[in-house]
């Protein structure tokens, strides 16, 4: 209870949420009826139900069905308001929102329909709540480089507001290699740079990540754990990694929440922040996140503290901006 009070009054910062992920049952009943899209649920609780994974791909199956309900910019504020509303209530001070315009331009939604919704939502919860964003542009890494390309040149009217790039989607055997083009590019734009990488694939897409992509971030990174030279390399250059305590869980990418090695993360000197993922899918929003991997690690308040601090120094505010957090 101690505990749960000091997580729920540290000031953190979301790093690692894919705002697709946040559409809840009851979100997507109300969008497919909204928009007349036939969804194969009758109840929000079948749709519960079938939230059990056994891996990434069952996970992202379901996640690409699901968001195929949002078609206006309405639904995507709907949805982006949705879980900044969550997001302040657990003390979220600011928020770095992965979005997948692939997953939307693919089924007929036009991106500007997509940053419209988006950003509306964003910029109210910044005068309503004082919650300040970053969007992060996620290419889907089973889609060719060219796909990614041509979905960076549609991003460049909207600039303005898209601050970096990111991978996500089937990481096995689509390796940061095949992005080493569309990532310089985004670079050469003075974009961040942040990668999936170490969640199911090998220490080695991790480097892959660093030394082709030179990222600023990594994203998951569990599996860098597997080599000792890598995890001094990271530690070294304070990378950040966004980790995803009820994601790992829910993905079996950790077969208990007793043997996450967030613990291991912090005590070999790794820049490690707790962030919820797919809240939606995985069974909690940042707090849960805390709650969960604390109590099975019983994790101390100094621990946590430095976890929520990860989350800003790793952020892409400014350093002045960073300072006001921290
Ligand atoms: C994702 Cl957990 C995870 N991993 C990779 N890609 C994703 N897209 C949405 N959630
Ligand atoms: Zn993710």
């Amino acid at each position: 209870a101690d505990r749960a009070a000091f997580i729920a009054g540290l000031p953190k910062a979301e790093l690692h949420l894919h705002i697709e992920g946040s559409l809840e049952p009851e979100l997507m009943f109300a969008l497919a009826q909204r928009n007349a899209v036939a969804i194969p649920f009758a109840s929000v609780e079948e749709v519960r139900a079938a939230y059990a994974f056994s891996n990434l791909q069952d996970f992202l199956d379901i996640y690409y069905q699901g968001m195929g309900v949002l078609h206006t910019e309405q639904d995507f504020h709907d949805l982006t308001a949705a879980y900044l509303a969550r997001a302040h209530a657990d003390n979220v001070r600011h928020v770095e929102i992965f979005f997948d315009p692939q997953g939307h331009t693919t089924r007929g939604v036009a991106f500007a329909t997509v940053i419209a919704g988006i950003t509306r939502a964003l910029d109210e919860a910044r005068r309503e709540y004082g919650l300040t964003s970053k969007l992060i542009l996620c290419f889907l890494r089973h889609l060719s480089e060219a796909d990614a390309d041509a979905t960076l040149d549609e991003a460049l009217p909207f600039l303005g507001r898209i601050d970096g790039i990111g991978l996500d989607s089937s990481e096995v055997g689509h390796p940061p290699s095949k992005f080493a083009r569309v990532f310089a590019r985004a670079r050469a734009l003075g974009l961040k740079l942040v990668a999936h990488a170490g969640e199911e694939g090998p220490p080695a897409y991790v480097r892959e990540a660093l030394d082709l992509l030179h990222v600023d971030r990594i994203d998951h990174g569990n599996r860098s754990l597997e080599d000792p030279a890598l995890v001094a390399r990271l530690a070294s250059e304070g990378m950040t990694l966004t980790v995803c305590p009820l994601s790992n869980l829910k993905l079996c990418v950790v077969g208990d929440m007793a043997d996450h090695p967030l613990k291991i993360m912090l005590d070999a000197g790794l820049a490690a922040t707790v962030n919820s993922d797919d809240p939606s899918y995985f069974g909690g929003y940042v707090g849960a996140n805390y709650q969960a991997v604390a109590d099975a690690l019983d994790l101390s308040k100094a621990e946590l503290l430095a976890l929520a601090r990860n989350s800003f120094t790793g952020s892409f505010l400014s350093d002045a901006d960073k300072a006001n957090h921290l």
